[in-house]
């Protein structure tokens, strides 16, 4: 349809069809390679890896966002970049989740994540609880190989530094334990951004402290601004390294902005302050991203998944305005 200046014209019906993830084409992963797919969303709908907190709910995140996303355009004003038309933005759909199985799920979602990686667009994985980034990290590193050096950095109010729990080492508090084993992974290229509060064990910090892994708590964020902080950890993940994973934890933002997830925490990064952070480690890269612990049964309002759409997005369009 024309618009009377004779552009045609955005404001048509925004979902209609299938909900994808922003109404984006529904491509598999294993079609990735044959598309001109340059992103790609995957999600991840699985929470059962959840030991550490007493809230289920984030294996609706995938749908959450999806639903949330069609409240926008893929046009900003404010970067005047369409990720529809600058990413060639697909929905791979939603991994095969086999339950009762956290291993054989991350095992799907690792040869996905790959089929992705090698066909040439940029994984956005969406759980999901937070063991999400254990398979992706995994696919990355592999994708990258060994002769390849790898950056890891987490956005989240926990550590997730545990090694293992009750004998289960691929939980949703042992992301960034996992990340700093990985081969081509060194600790020093590893940050945690926005810890906060006594949900996060002794046995984590020492983990952290023993690996030599940067930590930005979140008092540290209040002090020096989320910049200047942002800036510092990705020195740090991006100091010789070939390609960064980027694992976003929805917990990483106060509570009284993103409710909707399964351990909301007071005192986190403000909607401003995540947005910001998002540009900046969309302007400097990232080659993998993930958002987890999202989860729209406590969502009243739906703000979270609106929130978590909005931060995606800035990332994304500041990625694209830097390198596209
Ligand atoms: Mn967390």
């Amino acid at each position: 349809m024309m618009a009377s200046s004779g552009k045609k014209q955005a404001f048509g019906p925004m979902a209609h069809g299938i909900i994808s993830m922003l109404g984006a084409p529904h491509v598999p992963a294993d079609q990735i390679g044959g598309s001109d797919a340059r992103l790609a969303f995957l999600g991840v709908p699985y929470d059962g890896a959840n030991v550490c907190i007493g809230r289920p709910g984030s294996a609706l995140g995938p749908q959450g966002l999806r639903i949330a996303s069609q409240e926008y355009f893929s046009w900003s004003f404010e970067w005047d970049v369409d990720l529809r038309e600058a990413y060639g933005l697909v929905d791979c759909g939603d991994t095969r989740i086999v339950v009762g199985n956290a291993e054989r799920t991350h095992q799907n979602v690792e040869a996905d994540v790959t089929k992705i990686l090698t066909g040439g667009a940029i994984p956005i994985a969406i759980g999901g609880d937070h063991s999400l980034p254990i398979p992706c990290a995994r696919a990355l590193s592999t994708f990258l190989g060994e002769d390849k050096r790898m950056g890891y950095l987490a956005i989240d109010a926990h550590m997730d530094a545990g090694y293992s729990v009750d004998g289960e080492k691929e939980t949703n508090c042992s992301g960034v334990a996992r990340a700093s084993e990985l081969p081509n992974v060194r600790p020093e290229n590893v940050a945690i951004v926005g810890v906060r509060g006594s949900l996060n064990p002794r046995e984590w910090l020492d983990l952290i402290r023993e690996r030599g892994i940067s930590m930005y708590p979140m008092r540290e964020v209040k002090e020096r601004g989320v910049e200047a902080v942002l800036k510092d950890a990705l020195d740090r993940v991006w100091d010789g390294t070939d390609g960064v994973y980027v694992t976003w934890d929805t917990d990483s933002v106060d509570a009284a902005y993103a409710p909707g997830t399964t351990e909301p925490e007071p005192g986190g990064l403000t909607s401003h302050e995540i947005i910001d952070a998002a540009r900046i480690i969309g302007e400097r890269g990232f080659t993998a991203l993930d958002n987890v612990e999202l989860a729209p049964i406590y969502d009243l309002s739906g703000i979270t998944g609106k929130l978590v759409w909005c931060v995606l997005a800035e990332a994304l369009y500041a990625n694209a305005k830097a390198r596209l």
